[in-house]
């Protein structure tokens, strides 16, 4: 596993809960962790169960049975490439690359390689969301209309909030476009289907920060907020939002999905419940997701114990590491990773145009 941060900490708590909880997990072995400060990996490795560390990936993404890549965006290329030439499954976080291009070449990759690869997008394992897809591909909602998703957290919202890997450009590719707009547009497509074109815009309202070291500040080169009208392949229309500097906002991720027959909303904060249009057409009854016949519930706590944004990266994990003990394909895999960074793609290139775009396929 290659980074030991936040999304560190959310695979490795994953690895330690999978036998706990689920009886026919694949084992998982901690073997090596991989970072460059070898004091603080250590420190890691010990905290999160690694059982060895390595300062350089060449040397260790060929000896694994999968290789996790948490980096930062621009880390996310080259060793997953080469881990997929050396024919290691990969999981990736999201987005999947900071650039198109590399975007590219890695799913080309991971075509060639033709071994499991999943990208970071947890959502999909949230139970309300799993219930929301089960409504939709039962009819339940008619045909799809509308789609409206959001994704709202508060962190940049100071001026003073420090430069990062994460505003810079370079590095990230974008900013809460491909950080929080990669999800919403993940669940987009898991919901309701294919983008085909975007009008988008991406607005930074804070262009340098302080350095993250104390010298001076730097400037920055992604954007707080983006914003997108969309039309999909199956005629529904869509409106996607993200912020980093909405105040008040922690972690509100919206999705509402609305058919000819009935409509659905969901929210990050309230993860439990999915809200769904009662048959009377007299407003929405929020439904607690939380029943042992309701999706991945089966693992957890008798109904009414509700689960936490944890518990994502434990389903996520079981599905993705049971691919591949078993070989099988995973998804959201990297064909995935790459129609999100198509989207995010048009939505930058509608920006810089002034005009919709059309979506590549
Ligand atoms: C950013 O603040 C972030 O940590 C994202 O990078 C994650 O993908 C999201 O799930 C939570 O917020």
């Amino acid at each position: 596993m290659l980074g030991y941060g936040f999304m560190g900490e959310a695979h490795a708590n994953a690895f330690a809960r999978l036998p706990m909880f689920v009886d026919d997990a694949p084992a998982v072995e901690r073997d090596v962790l991989i970072g460059r400060d070898e004091a603080a990996l250590a420190e890691a490795a010990d905290r999160l169960g690694f059982a060895r560390t390595a300062t350089d990936w060449r040397e260790v993404v060929d000896e694994v049975d999968a290789f996790y890549n948490l980096g930062p965006n621009d880390v996310h290329p080259e060793p997953t490439i080469t881990a997929l030439e050396a024919g290691t499954p990969v999981l990736c976080e999201k987005p999947l690359a900071p650039t198109l291009s590399a975007a590219e070449r890695m799913a080309t990759a991971a075509a060639d390689a033709g071994v499991p690869t999943g990208v970071g997008f947890n959502y999909r394992y949230v139970p309300a969301i799993q219930y929301a897809k089960e409504l939709i591909e039962a009819g339940e909602l008619g045909e799809i209309r509308q789609f409206r998703g959001r994704y709202l957290q508060d962190w940049l919202v100071d001026p003073d909030a420090p430069a990062s890997w994460r505003t810079d450009a370079e590095r990230a590719g974008s900013g809460a476009l491909g950080d929080l707009g990669a999800h919403t547009v993940d669940l987009a497509r898991f919901l309701v289907g294919e983008i085909e074109r975007v009008s988008g815009q991406t607005t930074t309202f804070v262009d340098e920060r302080p350095a993250a070291d104390g010298t001076g500040t730097e400037p920055v080169t992604v954007d707080d907020a983006y914003g997108a009208q969309v039309r999909f392949d199956n005629g529904a229309a869509g409106t996607l939002e993200a912020s980093r500097v909405a105040p008040g906002r922690k972690n509100d991720h919206t999705i509402e999905v609305e058919g000819t027959e009935g409509a659905v909303r969901f929210s990050l904060e309230r993860l439990n419940e999915l809200e769904v249009l009662g048959s009377e057409n007299r407003g929405f009854e929020t439904v607690l997701v939380t029943e042992t016949d309701d999706p991945f519930l089966d693992h957890w706590w008798p109904p009414g114990h509700v689960l936490g944004w944890e518990h994502t990266f434990v389903h996520e994990n079981d599905a993705f590491l049971s691919a591949v003990a078993d070989g099988t394909s995973y998804s959201p895999g990297f064909a995935d990773g790459l129609a999100v960074q198509r989207v995010l793609d048009a939505i930058q290139a509608s920006d810089e145009r002034g005009e919709w775009v059309a979506v590549g396929q």
